[in-house]
C-alpha cells in the first residue's frame, strides 16, 4: 500500500471526557504516525467548509452545532494506506452500525454525536488538511521505527 496522509478530528466531548489520550493510543497503537496535532474550537464557517458536502440535509443544522460547541483535536496521520485503514478503525457511521471494538463502536450511542472524523478519500484527505493545517504545522521527520510496523 503507497504511503498516505490523513485527516482525523476528534469532535467535541472526547477532551471534555478526558478521553483524547485513549484515543490517541489506539491510533498510535494501530502504526500511524501523528504528523501535526493541535487543539482548536471550530467556528461556523470552517465547520460548514468541513462538512460542505452534507449542506442542505436534515441533520446539517445539528452536525454544525454539535462540531461548533467545544475544542476538538484535530490531527494528520500517515501510514501504508492510512485513509482506508483510519476509517476500519473508526467504524461505521451509523452508531447501531459501529462494530464493537471500534473507536465509534467503543464511545458513543448516538449517530450524531459520534467522537472521530476521518476523511473517506485521498481528495478528502488533501483538502481537510490544507482547511485545519498550514504546510509549516506538518512535521517532516525520519521514522526509524516503519520498517517493524
Ligand atoms: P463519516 O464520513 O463517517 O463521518 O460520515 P458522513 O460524512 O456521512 O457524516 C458526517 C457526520 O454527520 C457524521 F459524523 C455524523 C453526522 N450524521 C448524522 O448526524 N446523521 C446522518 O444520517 C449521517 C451523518
Amino acid at each position: 500500500m503507497p504511503v498516505e496522509r490523513t485527516f482525523t478530528m476528534l469532535k467535541p466531548g472526547v477532551l471534555a471526557r478526558r478521553v483524547a489520550g485513549e484515543i490517541i493510543t489506539r491510533i498510535e497503537r494501530k502504526g500511524f504516525i501523528i504528523r501535526a496535532v493541535k487543539t482548536l474550537r471550530i467556528d461556523r464557517a470552517l465547520a460548514e467548509a468541513h462538512y460542505a458536502e452534507h449542506r442542505g440535509k436534515d441533520f446539517f443544522e445539528r452536525l454544525v452545532a454539535y462540531i461548533t460547541s467545544g475544542p476538538v483535536l484535530a490531527m494528520v496521520l500517515e501510514g501504508d494506506g492510512a485513509i482506508a485503514m483510519l476509517r476500519k478503525l473508526c467504524g461505521s457511521t451509523k452508531a447501531e452500525e459501529a462494530a464493537p471494538g471500534t473507536i465509534r463502536g467503543d464511545y458513543g450511542m448516538h449517530t450524531n454525536l459520534n467522537i472521530i472524523h476521518a476523511s473517506d478519500s485521498p481528495e478528502s484527505a488533501a483538502r481537510e488538511i490544507g482547511l485545519f493545517f498550514r504546510p509549516d504545522e506538518i512535521l517532516e521527520w525520519e521514522d526509524g521505527s516503519h520498517d517493524w510496523i
